[in-house]
């Protein structure tokens, strides 16, 4: 974390505590840093005006499937459209590991998935450090706000132990119609009860995920679709086009290449190696069926929230765990660092507070979210959570010293074997205002770059150009330098002897 960034904490508080003022109904006044007394006792006054919190997360949603970022052509989804309507969206929001329980354990616990040691979608060695890692549900009981989760886990933590993670109301009853429904007849449940205090609640939805048994249906498999199925792909001539950048990058390092294949295999999870350009188009076709069946359960919640006269009084903040490439340089699913893998939608919406409009600055889902809710509720932000409130941007307040970076990590392992090999590979992406710089752990071409303001769809890798040898070794630095302020030993290791072939 460079300076600005620690001192983004101290920014953060000065926007939770104009927040808190404007809350409260009271002029701000005195000095610009309150003391940490001064803070509680504002943060005591302005309790009856503490905010609800609703985190709204989809599963395998790419950032701009959203009839709000592609038009309503071939989507429609009328609840997140609302939601940015009545927020901020963030155009440059990543998963802090593009995979399940690497993120989600990352965002609710606020910390990169290097600390947590969950980067792959099981749980670390000897577990989760829980006594080190406390769980959102645990930071909001402690700031006296009753804490609510349904849907989807997946994180380390316990979860028939509320001590350990702090969420006291939890999945409950059953639903015919799958887990999403099930998930939203909670939640909307659970809005309309009485609340003598404000809640943190957590509708944790797993569509668009059912695209990886669509693809696998598209392969000849037999699937079924846990949360519901979508009839069959209409004519060509109504199918969303396929992807633009349906090809793999020019110049891509071996190492991806070779983790396609292996990802690709005829027996594993991702048998989409034949696919053509019609099929991607089927594909993409189902994928957006999928993503208007979840915009729909998150439609309930919000006409919940309406009922219950409660929207004025509720941050709701929209997210996805990871996006699916659907396509995108002939991948499906995710972990990889293409755009379509990495960047998540990511809205702060709180009806009658947060202007409409879209923000640019760079975010991490992993980190950011977590200190966000909290400078929400008015509670401290702990010095050891490497993230920044989104709160400051969301309201169209103007932060300076911004990040110029963030960082995403992954670790390819859901390889089968190819040349007798079953490669996996792990890698660190560092990306600017400008550019994307990819390292890998193995391969005779270990990095990447792409400019993405003239290459927005990453189609030709410059890392082997020498006209930006310069920009690329910038980046190096950028990454070496998060790699020793947040002890990332294999950010480290990956950039070591000048990033230097290792072979298969
Ligand atoms: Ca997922």
């Amino acid at each position: 974390m460079d300076r600005s960034e620690r001192m983004g904490t101290d920014k953060a508080a000065v926007s939770r505590r104009e927040v808190l003022a404007q809350a409260a109904g009271a002029a701000l006044a005195g000095p610009l840093l309150l003391s940490r007394a001064d803070r509680a006792v504002g943060a005591s006054k302005a309790a009856g005006k503490r905010p609800n919190i609703l985190l709204i997360m989809t599963d395998q949603q790419f950032a701009d499937v959203m009839s709000c970022r592609m038009g309503r052509q071939y989507l429609h989804t009328p609840a997140m459209d609302s939601l940015a309507a009545s927020g901020t969206l963030f155009t440059r929001a990543y998963s802090s590991n593009p995979l399940c329980m690497p993120l989600r354990n990352s965002l609710f616990t606020g910390r990169y998935p290097h600390e947590t040691r969950v980067t792959r979608n099981a749980n670390p060695q000897g577990g989760l450090d829980v006594a080190n890692l406390p769980c959102m549900g645990a930071y909001f009981r402690n700031a006296g706000y009753e804490t609510a989760y349904f849907g989807k886990w997946h994180l380390c933590f316990n979860q028939k132990n509320a001590r350990e993670h702090g969420f006291d109301v939890m999945n409950q009853g059953k639903s015919k119609d799958g887990p999403d429904a099930r998930a939203a007849d909670g939640a909307t449940a659970f809005i309309a009860r009485a609340h003598d205090k404000p809640f943190l609640l957590v509708a944790s939805f797993l569509n668009p995920h059912n695209i990886c048994e669509w693809a696998r249906r598209l392969a000849g498999r037999k699937q079924g679709l846990n949360c519901g199925e979508i009839g069959e792909p209409p004519a060509l001539d109504r199918l969303p086009p396929a992807p633009a950048n349906l090809d793999p990058p020019r110049d891509e390092p071996d190492g991806m290449t070779l983790i396609r294949r292996a990802y690709q295999v005829p027996d594993g999870s991702f048998p989409v190696a034949k696919f053509t350009a019609d099929d991607w188009r089927r594909h993409r076709w189902g994928y957006y069926r999928m993503t208007e069946l979840v915009d729909a359960e998150i439609a309930r919640l919000l006409a919940a929230l309406r009922k219950a006269g409660l929207e004025e009084d509720t941050l709701v903040v929209f997210t996805s765990d990871h996006g699916d490439c659907a396509g995108a340089h002939r991948f499906n699913q995710k972990t990889v660092f293409y755009e379509e893998s990495a960047r998540v939608p990511m809205i702060v919406s709180w009806k009658g507070r947060t202007p409409a409009g879209t923000c640019d600055k760079l975010v991490n889902t992993g980190v950011d979210i977590l200190p966000t809710l909290l400078d929400s509720a008015g509670a401290d932000i702990p010095a050891k959570l490497p993230g920044r409130s989104l709160l400051g941007l969301a309201m169209g307040k103007s932060v300076p010293e911004w990040r110029d970076f963030v960082i995403v990590q992954n670790d390819m392992c859901q390889t089968g074997t190819v040349d007798g090999l079953r490669p996996t590979m792990q890698g660190r992406m560092i990306r600017t205002a400008r550019y994307k710089y990819c390292v890998y752990s193995r391969g005779q071409r270990r990095e990447s770059l792409v400019d993405l303001q003239a290459d927005p769809l990453e189609t030709t890798d410059l890392a082997g150009q020498p006209a930006h040898r310069d920009t690329l070794l910038a980046h190096r630095q950028m990454l070496a330098r998060f790699a020793k302020e947040h002890n990332d030993k294999l950010a480290a290791e990956l950039l070591a002897d000048d990033v230097k072939p290792i072979p298969w």
